[in-house]
């Protein structure tokens, strides 16, 4: 027998509240934020490296790299000179607002946010899971 039951509450409440509260943070910084999300190996950190040494002369750019365990493309990232947040996921196939903001207060100890411009959200690699849970990004 199946029976369907209300928990009459919206389990991704939270998130929200909390990813709204850091586009609050971005845009009273001027940053705009944009978060990467594509299946593993398609190419977000091959895309961000070209993007970061394309820009990084002319916008002040930070990265926020999420990642399941390893730092290596925190590492490929910090090539460039440019600050780069890892936040390791452990068993969650995303990063969630919650994490992201853990991510902006270690940001916050490196530098003025408000003198970045861009800063850019490497996404755990996983099509399906990213998508559900905004971190605060503006696209
Ligand atoms: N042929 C080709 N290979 C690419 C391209 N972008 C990335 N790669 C390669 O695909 C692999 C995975 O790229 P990576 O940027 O690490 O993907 P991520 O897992 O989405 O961050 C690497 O070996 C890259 O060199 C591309 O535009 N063309
Ligand atoms: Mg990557």
């Amino acid at each position: 027998m199946h029976q369907v039951l209300d928990l009459g509450i919206n389990l991704l409440h939270a998130n929200q509240h909390q990813a709204d509260h850091n586009r609050e943070h971005f845009d009273a910084w001027g940053v705009t934020c944009l978060n990467l999300m594509s299946a593993p190996g398609a190419g977000k950190t091959s895309l961000l490296e070209k993007t970061v040494a394309a820009l990084a002369d002319s916008l002040r750019l930070a990265v926020i790299e999420g990642d399941m365990t390893t730092q290596l493309d925190a590492e490929r990232l910090r090539r460039y000179g440019i600050p780069v947040i890892a936040i390791n996921t452990g068993r969650a196939c995303h990063l969630d607002a919650a994490m992201v903001a853990g991510g902006l207060r270690q940001l916050e100890a490196l530098l003025d946010p408000q003198q970045l411009d861009l800063l850019l959200v490497e996404n755990v690699g996983n099509l399906v899971c990213p998508a559900e849970f905004e971190v605060g990004e503006h696209a």
